[in-house]
């Protein structure tokens, strides 16, 4: 080993047992002086005559988390992966692998060339890979079907979520549940044991189980897969498994896996594990900044977004004290946030006990002043900037010092909410998405004087809460939705030139998305935002509101709805269309597909870049988070800004500038520089 490689594998002798230990934080990701690592100590106990048995075990939070993704791309270095598990696996010492915290992706592959393992109870045993657009590249899709059999290989690879330690025992990828906190000794000892049995090569095994399972998963998940590769990648796999030797189907998974690392996919949903975890930093943050302790939370508004925020804090034993202004709106906020937790637990998601302990801890008032303890308040009324000041006027003097003052306001200026304070150094925005409970993207709105503690805190608790949280600058609409503006004026100005709803949405939800612009505008009500005068008629959208075409609420809105909410194309909107047509003068024409691409995503990654510009946005990875989170954006096309990236900055700028719109600075630049964001 050379001296520049960094050690992070050790071992250790147990009379005739060997330990290696593999030493690498955060995660022991199996980074080249791992690889390096492992291959020196195996050859060393190997090679050993004292040595009867091999123990594989990792020191730190958890056993081997997978291979290390930061290295994907990059010049391999190092010894291959695969001839690594290769030379563990035809040991002919038995060698068990002592697993605690998360085997995951090349850390069960290499806890599955060892010939025995033992786990903790709190161990927790998967193959995510596919959640990187990937597959278990090191023969996790051949080996895992001669351990768990068929059935449960092609579930592990295909959905990629862990097994708890007890599951994988019973599947037998387990073969002894060891104590929390006797994991090393009871490993050693169980090598011991094993050592009359000798090493049992997993290559070796016989497939089982019913092939049958890889299309009925194919079936059952149509549409969670609808436009992903790897779900099918790894299915491929799992059943040539079922029909090839071993070596052969090693070949064949070697072969898919380098088809899916080389694709654009993969590197979207790379880039989007990275992402998010890079949203969470705060750049520039005073190193000793202290969070603020949240133990109490207020909600203002028992309404949709009210309750449904009430519900995240609630979820992880947070009381909440709910506040209303009439106890009929209070009573029927405080009744759905109990339905929506029955019907969870109907499903199976809570215990009853749990739903009852979650409303235990909600106390719902009419008064203001009960929120004197709370540590952090968050308004959820009506999108009313002198309604908000009002409210924000009165916590002045009711909140007590330090509790932050949180706004979910979608779109009003944070800063100005900040002025009817006079600690604005505690104002913010909390920006949920409807259903709050459910969408796990929290956009937190800093203003100019919101204070570093405060802005850290309300990130923490984000995450505490289980959302992903995301910093955004005071602007109209903050990141998502000002990007979604334009997107929605060109679709409404297509409509004018000779597309129809159905066309957009349909343009739109094949490139991936859960839905188009109309459909969502009839998800989320056609009427919002709307100057409510059915007499005053200047837009297509003032023409659908003003006869009651609020959307899916109303069986009507740019699609007619039947009983069911399915939806269908309205004789009546293209008519109204034609009205307006007509009446401006504009003559209709065939509208391509490629531009509605150009006229309502491309101008999306514009507004991208002047966001950027202006500082609204950290970096250019939370802007994708946002519309990955908070919209449904295909996490396999990586966000707007990484899909401009692949789509070409320079053959969006040039399509822009056909269409007459103003090119933002920063997006000219990429495209003359010919690179992404
Ligand atoms: N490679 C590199 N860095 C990783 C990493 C990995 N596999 N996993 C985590 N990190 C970094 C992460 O970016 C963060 O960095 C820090 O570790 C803590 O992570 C050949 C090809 C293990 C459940 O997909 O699911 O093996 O932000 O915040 O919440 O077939 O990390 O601190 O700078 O997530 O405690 C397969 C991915 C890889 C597992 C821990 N394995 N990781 O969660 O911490 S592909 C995975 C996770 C593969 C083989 C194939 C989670 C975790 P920073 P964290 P956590």
């Amino acid at each position: 080993m050379s001296d520049e490689t960094p050690v992070s594998v050790t071992m250790q002798k147990d009379g005739d047992v060997a330990v290696v230990i593999v030493n690498n934080p955060p995660v022991n990701a199996l980074s080249w002086h791992v690889r390096q690592g492992l291959k020196d100590n195996f050859e060393a106990a190997l090679a050993d005559g004292g040595v009867k048995a091999i123990v594989l075990r990792c020191d730190g939070a958890t056993f081997i988390a997978g291979a290390d993704i930061s290295e994907f791309g990059k010049p391999p270095r190092g010894p291959d992966f695969n001839a690594v598990l290769n030379m563990i696996e035809a040991s002919s010492k038995p060698v068990v692998a002592a697993i605690h915290g998360t085997a995951l992706g090349g850390g069960l592959e290499t806890a599955l060339v060892c010939h025995y393992r033992v786990a903790v109870p709190s161990a927790k045993l998967g193959v995510p890979e596919v959640k990187l657009g990937l597959l278990p590249g090191a023969g996790g899709t051949q080996r895992l079907p001669r351990v768990v059999g068929v059935e449960a290989a092609a579930t592990m690879t295909s959905l990629g979520d862990p097994l708890p330690a007890a599951k994988a025992k019973d599947l037998g990828l387990v073969d002894e549940l060891a104590g929390e906190d006797s994991l090393a000794a009871d490993a050693i000892a169980y090598a011991r044991a094993k050592i009359a049995d000798g090493p049992r090569p997993t290559r070796n095994r016989a497939v089982f189980g019913d092939v049958a399972v890889i299309e009925q998963l194919k079936t059952a998940n149509a549409k969670r897969w609808r436009g992903f590769e790897a779900p099918y990648a790894n299915l491929a796999c799992v059943e040539a498994a079922t029909r090839l030797p071993f070596d052969e189907g090693l070949a064949f998974e070697r072969e898919q896996f380098m088809k899916l690392m080389f694709g654009s996919q993969s590197a979207a949903q790379r880039h989007i594990f990275f992402a998010e975890r890079q949203a969470a930093k705060i750049d520039g943050l005073p190193k000793n900044t202290q969070l603020r302790d949240i133990r109490k939370v207020g909600v203002i508004g028992a309404g949709t977004m009210g309750g449904g925020i009430s519900m995240n804090f609630l979820q992880k034993g947070i009381p909440v004290t709910i506040v209303e202004m009439q106890q009929e709106a209070l009573d029927r906020g405080v009744g759905v946030i109990r339905k929506n937790y029955d019907a969870s637990a109907a499903k199976g998601r809570f215990k009853p006990e749990q739903v009852d302990q979650m409303m235990g801890i909600l106390t719902p008032t009419l008064n203001l002043d009960d929120l004197a303890d709370c540590d952090l308040i968050i308004e959820a009324v009506y999108e009313d900037m002198g309604v908000k000041k009002d409210i924000f006027g009165k916590l002045d003097t009711i909140a007590k010092p330090g509790a932050i003052l949180a706004s979910n306001t979608s779109y009003l200026d944070v800063d100005e909410i900040a002025t009817a304070t006079s600690r604005p150094g505690d104002v913010l925005g909390m920006h949920f998405f409807s259903p709050a409970n459910v969408m796990k993207l929290l956009e937190v709105v800093r203003g100019d004087k919101t204070a570093p503690d405060a802005l850290a805190t309300a990130m923490a608790i984000g995450k505490k809460i289980g959302k992903v949280a995301v910093v955004a600058g005071v602007c109209d609409g903050f990141i998502g939705n000002r990007m979604l503006k334009p997107r929605q004026v060109e679709a409404m100005k297509l409509l004018m030139e000779g597309a129809t709803p159905a066309q957009v949405d349909k343009v739109h939800v094949e490139f991936g998305m859960p839905m188009g612009p109309f459909q969502m505008s009839d998800l989320a009500g056609v009427d919002i935002g709307w100057h409510r005068d059915p007499n005053r008629i200047e837009s297509i959208r003032d023409a659908l509101c003003a006869e009651g075409r609020w959307g899916q609420k109303k069986q009507a809105g740019f699609y007619d709805y039947d009983e069911k909410r399915n939806p269908s194309e309205s004789a009546r909107v293209a008519e109204l269309i034609e009205q307006f047509r007509a009446k401006a003068g504009v003559e209709k024409r065939e509208i391509t597909d490629q531009e509605i691409i150009e006229r309502t995503l491309y101008p999306m990654v514009n507004e991208g870049a002047l966001i950027l510009t202006e500082g609204k946005a950290q970096r250019a990875s939370d802007i994708d988070v946002v519309w990955i989170y908070g919209y449904g954006w295909p996490v396999y096309r990586g966000g707007p800004m990484f899909w401009a990236g692949l789509e070409g900055t320079d053959k969006i700028v040039a399509a822009l500038e056909k269409h007459g719109f103003e090119v933002a600075p920063l997006l000219k630049e990429k495209a003359e520089a010919k690179t992404g964001f």
